[in-house]
């Protein structure tokens, strides 16, 4: 995405070099016999934890109930999922640290019970809400759908969650509801990035949804992964997931969500307005200033084989989500 240096200028992405590095890493890694719970070589990692392990994470009592007997939900892609160990341990979450490896290093730690959501703006039902009771109404689902970053990268994810129109109705949003707003946590002692002086990005991260979007059916609330708690590094306790749009729209992490009359301006599209668009739907025919989005990355690849494949028109779910769109020039509205 948009890296300020030291010297506060732009660098061209450095996603390619990135990947590149994290497979090294681990190239190296395994053939001296170490895994990836191993895999940081910096200074104080041995008092972090890596990631949370698919077999070692567990969430709060009333979440770990609603995780048993999920159900299948809809939409979910017959492709073959990604691993966890790069769905939890390849992660963009910019609060933790800009490398791809760094969230699941750094994340581990923090803190996401007890965790409320403030429900502002244009709706009937307002204020603050415990998770616990947000979540209750609600019957847990797993989807298995694609997740295309930006940066040309993309994997398979089950997710586990709830449609967001399910959430949002509750809130009775009022005539006046033109647009949802998200807000990450701001937290500068648990998130090393919101106290860096060079961060690239401002922060709290937001990000916004028309009405119409985020009354979509595909539109998805999660709580996590693999029928597990969400790893912290994908933005537990709570996140959104757009999966016809770029990755950055699927916000982490979420305490604010406020019902909007105006178009809220959103993180990326107010870092480098000419780069990141509002709607930012996943399409192949609009190339990023710097990079085609012609196709993909679909991790996990290596260095000898790098699987590319066709980016497909709304991430592949232009039968859901192509009318929300119907004459609108998608070239100016990126
Ligand atoms: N708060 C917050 N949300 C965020 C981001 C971030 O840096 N901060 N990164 C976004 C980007 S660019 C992507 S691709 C996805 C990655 O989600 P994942 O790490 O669970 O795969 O999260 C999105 N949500
Ligand atoms: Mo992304």
């Amino acid at each position: 995405m948009l890296i300020k240096t030291r010297d506060n200028c732009d660098i061209p992405s450095s996603e390619i070099t990135d990947e590149e590095t994290f497979y090294n890493r681990r190239l190296i890694l395994k053939s001296i016999g170490l895994g990836m719970a191993a895999a940081s070589t910096r200074v104080g990692a041995s008092q972090r934890q890596l990631y949370q392990t698919k077999d070692s994470i567990t969430g709060p009592d009333w979440l770990e109930k609603k995780l048993t007997g999920l159900r299948s939900g809809p939409y979910s892609t017959n492709e073959k999922a990604t691993p966890y160990e790069f769905v939890a341990g390849y992660n963009n979450f910019y609060e933790f640290g800009t490398d791809k490896s760094d969230p699941a290093e750094n994340a581990g730690g923090f803190i996401t019970d007890p965790w409320a959501i403030e429900i502002k703006g244009e709706a009937e039902v307002t204020g603050k809400f415990q998770l616990e009771d947000i979540l209750k109404p609600h019957d847990l689902e797993e989807r298995v759908y694609r997740l295309r970053c930006v940066e040309a990268w993309s994997m398979v994810v089950p997710w586990v969650g709830f449609p967001l129109k399910d959430l949002l109705a509750r809130f009775k949003p009022t005539s006046d509801a033109k647009y949802v707003r998200f807000e990450t946590l701001y937290d500068p002692e648990q998130m090393p990035e919101q106290r860096s002086r060079f961060a690239s990005i401002d922060y709290p991260y937001v990000e916004g949804l028309r009405i119409d979007e985020a009354m979509n059916e595909l539109a998805f609330m999660v709580v996590g992964v693999y029928g597990k708690t969400l790893p912290n590094q994908n933005g537990a306790p709570i996140r959104l997931i757009v999966p016809w749009k770029y990755g950055f729209k699927s916000i982490k992490s979420i305490v604010g969500i406020e019902f909007t009359k105006r178009r809220p301006g959103t993180t990326w599209q107010k870092t480098n307005p000419r780069e990141y668009g509002f709607y930012a739907n996943v399409n192949p025919n609009v190339d990023h200033p710097r990079w085609s989005q012609a196709r993909e990355r679909r991790l996990p690849s290596s260095l000898f084989s790098a699987k590319k494949t066709e980016t497909l028109m709304f991430n592949g779910y232009a039968p859901q989500v192509a009318h929300l769109y119907r004459g609108m020039n998608l070239k100016k509205n990126y």
